[in-house]
């Protein structure tokens, strides 16, 4: 991202000096389709970013250019409607704010950005962990980092997909080279080292769209809502899927359908895989680690029921291939991206593109995943 070309952009439409916020995307080592059971995960914030240089005005208008799909429009803070599906991340903030009653006025924003869209690295909740962060520190909204998370969470989640917390933590409360060992059980965590020895963690962006996103996300979690319904009312102490583990989860076997079964199988399993990567990582067990990812994406792919044929078939091919340690889909799945763990390698992924692209017709795009801090200002 070239940030005096936004800033002298900004200079031009504004004729102002503006501030420059930093919010990054994310990747997720393990730990997927656990966080909105209460589970466990293992993000960190990454370099591709989404920028917002922006000046407090006197008005009550929020005026906004989004560069990098090269839309503006102005928003009046007395009349907040959505009107383009574009601002929706921006409006369901501002409501949020309004809820909680924090008064701010107006200011112009100009945002752009890195973070390849659709590649599952959470574009959406940088942009709106962003406007949070911006609208807080151009106004001293006295709220901290921590409560961007849960009102950028409110506002997403008002847009439509009923996703976890996991990105926005992530986003917020990330640091440069620590990966967060994140309890979405109370939201507490721990800084984990995240240096790979003489390994590195990659993206490989399948890039297919993931059109079943949302209704499929929103199904998951409803069929483990549904089970732990089932399950509490035979045991009112099971309160949440984590008070349950491989050995008690049988003993519901007969209640819930397979599906369910098959779903709760995934959580627990995953959440065990959490902790034991940690334990791998910080012992620099690499090709245990390896093992791990592997194993999240069969359970991903057959018991969650979250990947796609293109996600399956990359990390089939990585599998083959001595320098990957190991690989799996990452995020909400459907498409996006597949994280992998590599040795390093002079290898140019040549014949991996290409047996992608004779098998689906996509390209794939190969993205070397740097940690870097989470939200931050810049200037
Ligand atoms: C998406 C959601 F936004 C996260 O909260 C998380 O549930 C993830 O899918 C799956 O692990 O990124």
């Amino acid at each position: 991202m070239n940030l005096e070309e936004l800033e002298s952009k900004f200079i031009a439409v504004f004729n102002q000096e503006p501030s420059i916020f930093r919010a990054p995307g994310r990747v997720n080592i393990i730990g997927e389709h656990t966080d909105y059971n209460q589970g466990l995960v293992l993000p960190f914030p990454i370099k591709q970013a989404i920028y917002f240089a922006a000046t407090k005005r006197s008005d009550r208008e929020i005026h906004i250019h989004a560069l990098d799909i090269q839309k503006d429009t102005i928003i009046n803070l007395d009349d907040v409607k959505l009107l383009e599906p574009w601002t929706r991340f921006f409006v369901g903030v501002l409501n949020v704010l309004a809820e909680d009653k924090f008064s701010f006025g107006g200011f112009n924003i100009m945002i752009n950005g890195d973070i390849p869209f659709g590649a599952g690295i959470s574009s959406s909740s940088a942009l709106t962990c962003g406007f949070l962060y911006t609208i807080k520190s151009l106004y001293n909204l006295n709220y901290t980092k921590r409560d961007i998370v849960f009102l950028a969470s409110r506002a997403e989640n008002g847009t439509g997909v009923n996703g976890g917390k996991m990105d926005q933590f992530s986003i917020c409360m990330g640091e440069e080279n620590k990966a967060i060992l994140l309890d979405c059980k109370d939201y507490s965590y721990t800084l984990i080292e995240n240096n790979t020895q003489n390994a590195s963690w990659f993206l490989f962006n399948s890039n297919v769209e993931h059109n079943l996103a949302e209704t499929e996300y929103n199904d998951r979690r409803a069929d483990c809502d549904e089970a732990l319904q089932i399950i509490n009312q035979k045991n009112p102490e099971i309160t949440s899927l984590r008070d349950l583990d491989t050995e008690s989860v049988n003993l519901y076997i007969d209640l819930i359908s397979k599906k369910q079964f098959d779903r709760i199988t995934h959580y627990v399993d995953e959440n065990k895989r959490v902790l034991q990567m940690v334990k791998d990582l910080e012992s620099n067990n690499l090709e245990n680690a390896g093992i791990l990812l592997y194993e999240s994406h069969q359970s991903l792919a057959e018991l969650y029921e979250v990947s796609c044929e293109e996600l399956d078939f990359i990390v089939a091919k990585l599998k083959e291939e001595d320098y990957c340690y190991g690989a799996r889909m990452m995020g909400g799945g459907f498409g996006g991206s597949v994280i992998a763990l590599l040795k390093d390698t002079e290898n140019d992924f040549k014949d991996l593109k290409k047996s992608y692209f004779d098998s689906f017709g996509l390209e794939m795009d190969i993205i070397p995943v740097v940690s870097k801090n989470g939200i931050e200002k810049i200037k």
